[in-house]
């Protein structure tokens, strides 16, 4: 590791099959963020068991994300990549993190409160202590910054008061994290109610696009896109269908909005449309194709999969070292 380069760490969880939406917001950046930093990307399998996860499909949708990872081009050579159930320092240090950390706190997460509202049948330990894991994942690789959504920002600030009381105690342990939130971090919409995020989790398959659909199925989907009947192709609050349409177009041409407003200025909806599932499907097709290609090498993912855990554990239990030290634990 290079000594002056500040270290990232973030997660996705292998609980559905990534959006257009993870992908323009989150995993295209991590990609580029692993020059400039030391960087670290986990499939975050043991929070995804927060909820029931068919067991068959689990492991499916975590070999999947893994190599979707890679495809979107998360460089396993440069960058640090695992899978979090294979690097055991997670769930210990996640164990003397509990100790530290708040009833009262856990019970304001709003994520808690929404998923305990959605799965009132399970409302489970784990479901509480989710955020407490998240710390582990962040602070064991002593993480300077933690790209992610705004959705998540609660769970990171929550990962540096633990830091902060465990430091106040025992001394410096741990580096200070911080959320990374980036400004062009494109917030995808759906593509049916456009004043809602596109969310892997909704009932109706039309309103996102995965990453792994087929181009036909794209190219339908852009196609039903809701947008309104006023016509013209610009971006307004009153026109979030197309604004949305826009912005898609725009994050995957790397023109700026105002460019695209000029490009389609004067066409109707029937050729726009058209136009940006197609450079959607040339945008996804290279990352598509690499996936179904890594998977059929499951020799080689699992070779993957193991250095990325190996060199995790590695950097992980120096830390966790350290903490059973610090809170009084008898060397081994
Ligand atoms: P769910 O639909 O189950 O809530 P999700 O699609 O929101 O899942 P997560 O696994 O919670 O996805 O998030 C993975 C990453 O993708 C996070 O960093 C999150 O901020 C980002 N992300 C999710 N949806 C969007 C979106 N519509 N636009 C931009 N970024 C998104
Ligand atoms: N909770 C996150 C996934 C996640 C994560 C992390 C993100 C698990 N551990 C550590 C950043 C850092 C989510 O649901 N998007």
């Amino acid at each position: 590791m290079e000594a002056n380069k500040k270290t990232i760490f973030s997660a996705v969880q292998p609980s559905g099959k990534i959006t257009l939406g993870n992908y323009l917001g989150a995993l295209r950046n991590w990609a580029l963020l692993q020059d400039e930093y030391h960087a670290l990307y986990c499939v975050a399998d043991q929070h995804a068991i927060t909820v029931r996860q068919d067991p068959a499909s689990l492991r499916r949708q975590t070999l999947e994300l893994f190599a979707q990872l890679i495809a979107c081009g998360i460089d396993p050579e440069r960058s640090t990549l695992f899978i979090q159930s294979h690097v055991s320092q997670h769930a210990e240090l996640a164990w003397a993190l509990n100790c530290y950390t708040m009833f009262g706190e856990l019970s304001r997460m709003t994520q808690f409160k929404d998923k305990s509202a959605a799965h009132a049948d399970n409302i489970n330990a784990g479901l509480f202590t989710y955020p407490v894991l998240m710390a582990a994942d962040i602070l064991l690789y002593q993480t300077d910054l933690v790209p992610v959504g705004e959705d998540q920002r609660q769970h990171v600030e929550l990962a540096r008061d633990i830091a902060q009381r465990f430091n106040g105690v025992y001394g410096d342990v741990f580096a200070i994290p911080e959320a990374y939130i980036p400004k062009l971090g494109a917030r995808v919409m759906s593509l049916s109610e456009p004043d809602k995020k596109m969310s892997k989790s909704s009932s109706n398959e039309n309103s996102y696009v995965l990453v792994m659909d087929k181009p036909e199925v794209i190219l339908r989907k852009f196609k039903r896109a809701v947008t309104d009947s006023e016509g013209g192709i610009y971006r307004s609050p009153e026109k979030p269908g197309v604004t949305n349409l826009i912005d898609i177009y725009a994050a995957v041409t790397g023109k700026t909005p105002e460019a695209v407003e000029q490009e389609f200025s004067g066409q109707g909806y029937g050729a726009f449309k058209p136009a940006v599932g197609e450079a959607v499907v040339e945008a996804l097709r290279p990352i598509r194709e690499e996936t179904e290609r890594l998977l059929t090498d499951k020799g080689q993912l699992e070779a993957l999969y193991r250095q990325g855990a190996e060199k995790a554990a590695a950097a992980a239990a120096r830390t966790l070292r350290k903490v059973h030290k610090k809170v009084g634990f008898v060397p081994r």
